[in-house]
């Protein structure tokens, strides 16, 4: 994962100080591109550790065609509970201390964490406990899931983005148009956060299957690791159905940023040597892609750094 830590050093010695959305700040610079052959190992972060469960986990959700967090929170995934709880505090419903602005402050002031992180348990109960809250708090709105797999199309149609894909690879693998886009115009303005992961297009020559994503925001240090080894996976899992090895994953970035309060984490992580890449194990019974579940996705030979935690922007 030299690329990765490539993309890290470049962002410090050329990136440029830049505002953004959260009030954070950032080290940012635009477009970037990273290359992993998929048949050299699978590309999860050695230099920290990264719980792929929580990858496969949002992969099979997005897979699924689901938007709503009760799902992820079951399955003990807290990585998208921000910006549904954003949807609570803002709302009549919300009753308790005040929660403007949660994200910058939490990261700036402990003792207020300590009180969003409270409310936030309540939210992730309320959600696992009552259905009427999941409906009306846990949806992000037509995120992910609902563009891939029903895109709104004419006459009330809705068009199955992961399945025509699959279907043209099969049929007719030289096609230069096997894509799938997450960014809708019409519906952007619904959305909890608008797609980070956006347009994604695949290839294949000579058996092989690559796939290239067009990342319009990305958060190096928390997002970008998540977000390599859940293409890689997905290019496994499409490749698997349709009989084809894998490829290349290649990884274009357009806003790539390091938050300023990652960037004591970054240079820790540049300390530290890469480890072997580890393998990835798909079960062999589960005939097609959506099928898959958790148990059948595992990772073996991994064997990471430590974790370094770090504030997520909101
Ligand atoms: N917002 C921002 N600012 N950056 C993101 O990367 C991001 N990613 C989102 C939603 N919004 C975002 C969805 N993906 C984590 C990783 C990926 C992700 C969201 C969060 C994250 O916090 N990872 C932690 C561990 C989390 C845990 O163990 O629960 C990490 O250390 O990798
Ligand atoms: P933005 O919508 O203002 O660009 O903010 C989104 C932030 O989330 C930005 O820092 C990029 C980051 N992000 C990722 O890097 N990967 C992801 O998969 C997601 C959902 C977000």
């Amino acid at each position: 994962m030299e690329q990765y830590l490539n993309l890290c050093r470049h962002i410090k010695d050329h990136g440029v100080m830049k505002e953004d959305r959260t009030g954070t700040g950032t080290k940012s610079l635009f477009g970037y591109q990273m290359r992993f052959d998929l048949a050299k190992g699978f590309p999860l972060l050695t230099t920290k550790k990264i719980a792929f469960r929580l990858v496969v986990s949002e992969l099979l959700w997005f897979l699924k065609g689901d938007t709503n967090v009760k799902t992820l929170i079951e399955a003990n995934n807290h990585i998208w509970d921000e910006w549904a709880f954003e949807k609570w505090v803002k709302s009549e419903s919300y009753e308790g201390p005040d929660m403007t602005n949660f994200g910058i402050r939490a990261a700036n002031d402990p003792a207020f964490k300590v009180i969003v992180d409270e409310q936030m348990k309540v939210f992730c109960s309320n959600i696992v406990s009552n259905d009427d809250f999941a409906k009306e708090f846990g949806d992000l709105g037509p995120v992910y899931g609902k563009q891939w797999r029903s895109w709104p199309g004419k006459n009330e149609q809705t068009i199955d983005q992961v399945q025509n894909l699959i279907e043209q690879i099969k049929k007719n693998p030289d096609s230069r148009r096997h894509i799938i886009t997450a960014w809708n115009p019409a519906e952007v303005d619904d959305m909890a956060l608008p797609p980070c992961h956006t347009f994604m297009q695949f290839y294949v020559v000579k058996g092989k299957l690559s796939c290239q994503l067009y990342q319009r925001s990305a958060d190096v240090f928390l997002g970008v690791p998540f977000n390599i080894a859940s293409y890689a996976l997905l290019t496994h899992l499409i490749a698997r159905e349709c009989n084809l090895e894998v490829g290349e994953f290649v990884h274009t970035l357009g806003d790539a940023h390091i938050y300023l309060n990652h960037m004591e984490q970054v240079e820790t992580q540049l300390k530290r040597t890469p480890k072997t890449l580890p393998t990835l194990l798909l079960s062999s019974e589960k005939a097609s892609i959506f099928d898959f579940g958790l148990e059948d996705i595992t990772i073996d030979g991994y064997d990471p750094h430590p974790r370094i935690k770090a504030p997520i922007a909101v």
